[in-house]
């Protein structure tokens, strides 16, 4: 039993030091864009965006994203300029991540 649980403490430090250490991966998967829009009360975002090559889309580009929280439509708003990750679900690109660029 103290030896699980051993294994389970050294499993907690490692998922600790992947988010920590994530800091620097995370900014390098990023997509640059510019907020054009928030539609808070459809809980949409448009973003003028850099390419976003696991879309296929090549070249930057405008478009609406829903967004996975209600918190990210008051973290940023119209005008901003943004780092964001997406994800493509049934059909809908939901932003996961946002923040403001500096
Ligand atoms: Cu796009």
């Amino acid at each position: 039993m103290k030896k699980k649980l051993s294994v389970l403490a050294l499993g907690a430090a490692l998922t600790l030091n992947v988010v920590t250490a994530g800091h620097v991966w995370a900014q390098a998967a990023l997509t640059d864009g510019q907020m054009t829009k928030v539609d808070a009360s459809a809980g949409k975002i448009t973003i003028k965006h850099g390419p976003m090559k696991k879309f296929d889309m090549e070249d930057g580009m405008t478009m609406v994203y829903r967004v996975q929280g209600p918190a990210m439509l008051t973290a940023v708003k119209a005008g901003d300029k943004v780092k964001f990750e997406a994800e493509h679900v049934n059909g809908q690109f939901i932003v996961t991540t946002i923040q403001k660029a500096k």
